[in-house]
């Protein structure tokens, strides 16, 4: 292997995956809150630790399987470079991590080595997900960092991990003919390592959710409907006769 590290960021499409390149590389790739953003492959470099590093991001995947240009895109480059890639950084939306979890493994199933970055730990933690990073880095068998792109939170974490001599990471058992051949198999297994790793606590308050939990609720949303066209009655045909006075006033003068 050459001394530059080449390091992949894959992940499902808006997980914050060119956040983190940017965030890496001090480059200004464009991001966006929607997915399908990054539609080619990006290369840019960083040195940390007198090591020197190249970075690949790549389009957003759902799934293993490509069914669309991008998604074969960051597959096809995977498939080919399996063997030079150091390390593919696995990005996830921290907030829908079931979701992600079993491309992670496929990818596991490649002989990367992955670790998985937790991204948009802040969104998830407003819908009151807590996340045992530990505890998924022991069950995954695979280091698990928390990191927020849009704010470099974690990105020095990251770069030192990435720059460590990495241990080989043992495969969890996923090669087992019982998870490569079902699919819902091994969604079973990631369920039950997610429901040991993962707390769920009240949604923090946000003055739109407290609004909602008053003017939707049964009884005192009809009340509170009725107060809002009572003063908006009160509105037109009451208080607008204070204006209306003033400027006759002043016509007649
Ligand atoms: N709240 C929050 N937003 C983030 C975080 N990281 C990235 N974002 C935002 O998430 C959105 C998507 O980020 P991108 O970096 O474009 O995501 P991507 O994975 O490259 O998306 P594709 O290229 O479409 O696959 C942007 O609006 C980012 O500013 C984070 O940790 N927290
Ligand atoms: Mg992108």
């Amino acid at each position: 292997m050459s001394s530059v590290k080449k390091i992949v960021l894959i992940g499902n499409p808006n997980s914050g995956k060119t956040s983190l390149f940017n965030a890496l590389t001090g480059l200004n790739q464009s991001v966006g809150n929607y997915p399908g953003v990054t539609v080619d492959k990006k290369t840019g470099k960083f040195s940390h630790d007198n090591l020197d590093f190249e970075i690949i991001d790549l389009p957003g995947v759902y799934s293993i399987k490509p069914k669309s240009e991008d998604e074969k895109v960051a597959l096809d480059f995977l498939q080919q470079n399996a063997n030079e890639v150091d390390t593919v950084v696995y990005v996830v939306d921290a907030s829908n991590l079931k979701r992600s979890m079993l491309l992670c493994t496929q990818i596991m199933d490649k002989k990367c080595r992955v670790i998985v970055g937790l991204n948009m730990l802040d969104v998830a933690e407003d819908n009151g997900i807590l996340i045992d990073e530990s505890k998924l880095a022991e069950k995954f068998e695979i280091p698990f960092l928390r990191l927020n792109s849009r704010t470099d939170k974690g990105i020095d974490n990251l770069k030192n991990t990435l720059a460590k001599k990495q241990k080989e990471q043992e495969f969890l058992g996923f090669e087992n003919p019982e998870y490569t051949s079902s699919i819902l198999k091994r969604y079973e297994k990631i369920a039950e390592i997610l429901a040991t790793s993962i707390t769920k606590t009240a949604k923090r308050g946000s003055i739109t959710k407290l609004l909602d939990k008053y003017a939707m609720h049964p009884v005192l949303g009809y009340f509170i409907f009725l107060l809002i066209l009572t003063l908006m009655f009160q509105s037109i045909f009451s208080w607008s006769a204070y204006p209306t006075n003033g400027l006759k006033m002043d016509l007649v003068h």
